[in-house]
C-alpha cells in the first residue's frame, strides 16, 4: 500500500477516512473524544515531567481514562514555586495524539524529500537498519556512520552509538558560541562557567541586564521571579533590537542595530575603565589582571619558560613590597594592578594596563555610530551596571550567541563581571540565563560499558557537515536534528541525500523525517513499555518519569529501539535491561546532594524530590575558585593571541553588516528567534496552540515595507543566495527598520514555500576552531531581501 503524506494528513484532517491502527481502522474523531469520568471508565494517575528542551522540565500529573490522556496539571514540587505548567504543556492531552505520529515504521517509497513512504513491519525496518549498520562499520569503519540527537529527547545516552564505535556529537554548533569566550575566562567546571545565578537571586540585585534574552518566552514558568524582582525594585534593563515580550515589561528597552553588541560592551567596559568605576581589591584579589604580559611574544610571563603546568611554573606578577617578579600564588605577595616594569631585561605589563591601552578607543562617540544607540543611554547603561550594586549580565542564548563574533561577546562579559565584582556576588553573575538552566546539580552515577567500547573520534562539529568532507553514510537520527538544528537548509539536504541511509526517530512525521529513508514511530513521552522510563535534574529537584499510556500506534520507546537494534548486532547483553535499571545506576552515587534520593523514595514522593542542596539559590562562583589554570578569573585569552582577541577587540558580524557589499543586494538582517508558543519544532502541530498562534510569518518595519510596497497579510518572498522562503508579512514596529524576523520552527509544510532555514547562515567564524566548543552556527548573521510574491 502506498501512503503518500499529503494523503495521510488530508485524511485526519477531514476525520472521514480512518488512520491505519494496529488492528484495524479507527476514525480520529472518536479517538479525541473526551472520556469523562464516570462509573466504569478506569482513572489512573501518573507521574512524569516534560522534556522539550525549553529547559523546564515541569512537572506532571497525568489522569488517563480507560487508557487515554484525559487530564494534565502540575505535579507538586517541593519547593512549591515550580508547581506550573505552562500552554504547551497541557496542551499535550491533544498534541499526543496528532495526526503528524509516524504510527508504524515507513520505508521510502519515492525519491529523498518527497515524503512517499510504505508501512512496513518493525522486523523489518530494525532487520535493514542492523544490517546496514554492520555492513557499513565492517567496511568503512566507526566515523562512517554518525548518530545524532536532539535536544531534550527522553533517552538521549549514546549507549549503542558507543557500543558500535560510531561518531556521536551531542549538539555541537548551537549554544556555544558565547561560552566559548566566557568559559575560556572562567573555566568549564560543570556549566559554573556558562550559567549566571539562578533568577531566584535577582530579588538580592539592584540591575538586571537581559541581553538578546526573551526570557518572559523562553523561561515561562519562571516568570514570577522576574516579577518578584520587580515588586522589589530591581531595575530590569533589557538589549535587544526587537520591542519583546521581555522588553515590554522591563524598566528599559534598549534597541541597538543587530550585531553590534560587542561595540555597546565594548563601549561599556572603556567607560569603566576611564571612570575608575571598577573594584580594584576584586580585581587583584580574584583575576588575573596584575599578571604580565611580554612585550617579545604577548604571552603571560611565567616564572621559567618551560610548558610546566601552573603549580610547577606559575604566573608572575609585579610585587609592590619587594618590588620585583613574583609567583602570583605565594601568599605574601601584593600585586600591583598598573604599570610596566622590566624583568631580566624583559619588559612587562600588567594585562590591567593593557587592558585600557586597547579599550580607550572603544569611545562613546563610536559605539553609538555603530549601534545606534544615543551615547547618554550608553553612560546610563554602563553606570547602571558598575555602580547601583550587585548587577545581573544575564544573555540570552537566541540572540549574540548566534552571531559570528559570540565568543568576544562572552569574554566582553568576563571583563565586565571581573571589573564590578559581580562574578561570585549575591545578586549578581556573568552568563546565560535563560532555559531555567542556572541550578544546583548533583553528580549521578551512570550506566558503564567495557573499556573496549568507545565513541569514535568526531570528526566534525554537527554544524559543519553539510559543508566539509566527511567519513557519514549512515545517518541514525533520533529526534528532528537535522531540518531544525542546521542552518541553510539546502546545505543540509545535498549533504543528507549523499548518506546511504538515512533513519529518522521521532513521535512525529517532521521535515527531517521526509528526507530520511526509513522512519521509525518513537513513543512519545507518556508511553512506553516500562513502567518508568526516565530521571532527570532541573531546577534543583531530581524528577522522575512513569508510564503513563501504552505505547500508541505501534510505536515503542527510544529505549527499545536501540535494545532491539542492539540484540540484532550482538551486544545486548552490555546495555541495561530495562530503564529502570538505568535509573538506579544512575541513582547510585556518593554525592550529598543525592542521599536518600532513591527510586523507590522518589516514587513514594510522586516522583519528585529536591536535592540536598543549599537553601540559598544557586550561585556561580561563590567561592572565587576558577577552572582555569590559574585558578583565577582570567581575562586575557593566550590561545587568541594570533587572533588579536587575547583582549576583546572590535570585530563586525560575519555577513549581516552594513559595510558588507552583500548588504547592497541583500539589506535586511534576518532574525529567527523562539516563541512562547512552541520549543523549536515542536507544538508547530498542537491544534489546541494554533488557535492562537497564527502561523508563520515574517514581521517586518512600516518603513521597510512601504519601500517595498507592501501591506500587512501580503505574502512575500524572503530571499538570498542561499534560498527563499515564501510567507505571509507582518507590518510591525516590534521590529526595526532594516530588520525582519520570522520565528524559528516551523517546518517546511507549514510554509507556503521554502523553509526558514533555507535563508541562515551557516559559515561558522573560523578563529573559533580554536575554542573549546569550535564555531558556533551564526542563525543570525544573516542578510536577505524582502519582495512581494
Ligand atoms: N535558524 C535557527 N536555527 C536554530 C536556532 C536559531 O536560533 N535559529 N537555534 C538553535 C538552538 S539554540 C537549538 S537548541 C536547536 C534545537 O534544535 P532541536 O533540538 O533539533 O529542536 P526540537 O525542535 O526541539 O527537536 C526535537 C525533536 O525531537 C523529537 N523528540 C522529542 N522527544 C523525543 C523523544 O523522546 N524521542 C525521540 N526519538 N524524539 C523526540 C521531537 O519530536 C522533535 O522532532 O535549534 C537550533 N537551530
Ligand atoms: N518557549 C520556548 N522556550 C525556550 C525554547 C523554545 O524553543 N521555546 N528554547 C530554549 C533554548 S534551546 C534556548 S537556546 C533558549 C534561548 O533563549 P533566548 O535567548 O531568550 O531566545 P530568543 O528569544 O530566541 O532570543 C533572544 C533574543 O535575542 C534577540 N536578538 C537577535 N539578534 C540580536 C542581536 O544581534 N543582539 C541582541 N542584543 N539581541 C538579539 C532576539 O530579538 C530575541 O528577542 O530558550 C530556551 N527556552
Ligand atoms: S514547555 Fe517547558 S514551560 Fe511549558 S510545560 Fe513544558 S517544560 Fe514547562
Ligand atoms: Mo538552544
Amino acid at each position: 500500500m502506498h501512503i503518500s503524506r499529503r494523503n495521510f494528513i488530508k485524511a485526519g484532517v477531514l476525520g472521514t477516512t480512518g488512520l491505519v491502527l494496529p488492528g484495524g481502522f479507527l476514525s480520529l474523531d472518536k479517538w479525541l473524544r473526551p472520556v469523562a469520568a464516570g462509573e466504569n471508565v478506569q482513572e489512573k494517575v501518573a507521574f512524569t515531567y516534560h522534556p522539550p528542551n525549553c529547559g523546564g522540565r515541569c512537572a506532571f500529573k497525568c489522569t488517563t481514562r480507560d487508557g487515554k490522556l484525559a487530564l494534565i496539571e502540575p505535579n507538586k514540587w517541593p519547593d512549591d514555586r515550580f508547581s506550573l505548567i505552562c500552554l504547551k504543556g497541557i496542551s499535550e492531552v491533544e498534541r499526543v495524539y496528532s495526526i503528524d505520529r509516524v504510527q508504524t515504521p515507513l520505508k521510502r517509497a519515492g525519491e529523498r524529500g518527497e515524503g512517499k513512504f510504505v508501512p512496513i513491519s518493525w522486523d523489518e525496518a530494525l532487520d535493514t537498519i542492523a544490517a546496514k549498520l554492520k555492513e557499513t562499520k565492517e567496511k568503512y569503519g566507526g566515523q562512517s556512520i554518525l548518530f545524532t540527537y536532539s535536544t531534550g529527547i527522553a533517552y538521549p545516552l549514546p549507549l549503542l552509538a558507543q557500543l558500535l564505535g560510531v561518531q556521536a556529537p551531542v549538539e555541537a554548533g548551537v549554544d556555544q558560541g558565547l561560552g566559548n569566550g566566557l568559559e575560556e575566562g572562567m573555566g568549564r567546571m560543570g556549566c559554573e562557567g556558562l550559567f549566571c545565578n539562578e533568577s531566584l537571586d535577582w530579588v538580592n540585585s539592584k540591575t538586571v541586564l537581559l541581553w538578546g534574552n526573551n526570557y518572559l518566552e523562553t523561561t515561562i514558568t519562571d516568570a514570577q521571579f522576574f516579577y518578584n524582582a520587580k515588586d522589589a525594585g530591581v531595575k530590569f534593563i533589557v538589549i535587544d533590537p526587537v520591542y519583546t515580550t521581555t522588553a515590554q515589561k522591563a524598566d528599559q528597552w534598549i534597541p541597538l542595530k543587530p550585531g553590534t553588541d560587542l561595540a555597546l560592551l565594548l563601549a561599556m567596559i572603556n567607560l569603566i575603565l576611564e571612570n575608575g568605576w571598577y573594584n580594584v581589591d576584586y580585581l587583584a584579589k580574584n583575576t588575573s589582571a596584575p599578571f604580565l604580559i611580554r612585550s617579545d611574544n604577548q604571552k603571560l610571563l611565567r616564572q621559567n619558560d618551560s610548558d610546566d603546568e601552573v603549580d610547577q611554573n606559575p604566573f608572575l606578577v609585579w610585587d609592590e613590597v619587594t618590588n620585583s617578579a613574583k609567583p602570583y600564588n605565594d601568599p605574601n605577595v601584593q600585586p600591583k594592578l598598573e604599570g610596566e616594569f622590566t624583568v631580566n631585561g624583559l619588559k612587562v605589563k600588567t594585562v590591567f594596563s593593557a587592558l585600557k591601552e586597547s579599550q580607550k578607543q572603544y569611545t562613546l562617540a563610536w559605539a553609538a555610530g555603530i549601534t545606534e544607540v544615543p551615547e547618554d543611554t550608553i553612560r546610563g547603561l554602563a553606570e547602571d551596571y558598575a555602580l547601583r550594586g550587585p548587577a545581573v549580565l544575564g544573555f540570552g542564548w537566541g540572540g549574540t550567541d548566534k552571531w559570528g563574533n559570540s565568543d568576544v561577546v562572552g569574554h566582553t562579559g568576563v571583563i565586565l563581571g571581573a571589573l564590578t565584582g559581580n562574578i561570585g556576588r549575591v545578586g549578581g553573575g556573568v552568563g546565560v540565563e535563560t532555559g531555567h538552566y542556572a541550578a544546583w546539580g548533583a553528580g549521578f552515577g551512570g550506566w558503564e560499558l567495557p573499556e573496549e567500547f568507545q565513541l569514535a573520534e568526531g570528526e566534525m562539529t554537527t554544524g559543519d557537515f553539510p559543508k566539509k568532507p566527511n567519513s557519514v553514510k549512515v545517518i541514525i537520527n533520533i529526534g528532528n536534528a537535522l531540518q531544525q538544528h542546521l542552518g541553510s537548509f539546502e546545505d543540509t539536504v545535498n549533504w543528507v541525500k549523499k548518506a546511504d541511509i538515512v533513519v529518522s526517530i521521532d513521535p512525529y512525521h517532521n521535515t527531517s523525517a521526509d528526507l530520511a529513508d526509513i522512519v521509525l514511530p518513537a513513543c512519545s513521552i507518556f508511553e512506553s513499555e516500562y513502567d518508568i522510563i526516565s530521571r532527570t535534574t532541573s531546577r534543583n529537584h531530581v524528577l522522575l518519569r512513569q508510564k503513563v499510556l501504552e505505547p500508541l500506534f505501534e510505536s515503542k520507546s527510544d529505549f527499545q529501539i536501540e535494545k532491539e537494534l542492539a540484540e540484532r548486532l550482538g551486544l545486548a547483553q552490555y546495555l541495561p535491561k530495562t530503564p529502570e535499571d538505568l535509573v538506579r545506576a544512575e541513582l547510585n552515587s556518593d554525592d550529598p546532594a543525592l542521599e536518600g534520593i532513591t527510586l523507590d523514595t522518589l516514587l513514594k514522593n510522586n516522583c519528585i524530590m529536591r536535592l540536598n542542596v543549599p537553601n540559598e539559590p544557586y550561585r556561580q562562583f561563590m567561592d572565587q575558585v576558577y577552572g582555569t589554570a590559574s585558578q583565577k578569573l582570567e581575562l586575557y585569552y593566550e590561545t587568541m593571541i594570533e587572533d588579536k582577541q587575547a583582549l576583546p577587540a572590535y570585530e563586525k558580524p560575519l555577513e549581516a553588516d552594513t559595510d558588507n557589499p552583500l548588504f547592497q543586494k541583500y539589506p535586511l538582517m534576518y532574525t529567527q528567534p523562539r516563541t512562547k508558543y512552541r520549543v523549536h519544532s515542536q507544538f508547530t502541530n498542537s491544534s489546541w496552540i494554533s488557535q492562537m498562534d497564527p502561523g508563520p510569518r515574517l514581521e517586518i518595519n512600516p518603513i521597510d515595507a512601504k519601500s517595498r510596497g507592501l501591506k500587512n497579510g501580503d505574502i512575500v518572498e524572503v530571499f538570498n543566495d542561499r534560498g527563499k522562503l515564501k510567507v505571509p508579512c507582518k507590518v510591525t514596529e516590534i521590529v526595526r527598520p532594516g530588520q525582519v524576523r520570522h520565528r524559528e520552527g516551523w517546518w517546511s509544510k507549514h510554509e507556503i514555500a521554502g523553509n526558514f532555514q533555507s535563508l541562515t547562515n551557516n559559515n561558522g567564524n573560523p578563529r573559533q576552531y580554536k575554542l573549546f566548543y569550535g564555531p558556533v552556527i551564526p542563525f543570525n548573521d544573516s542578510l536577505v531581501e524582502v519582495k512581494k510574491a
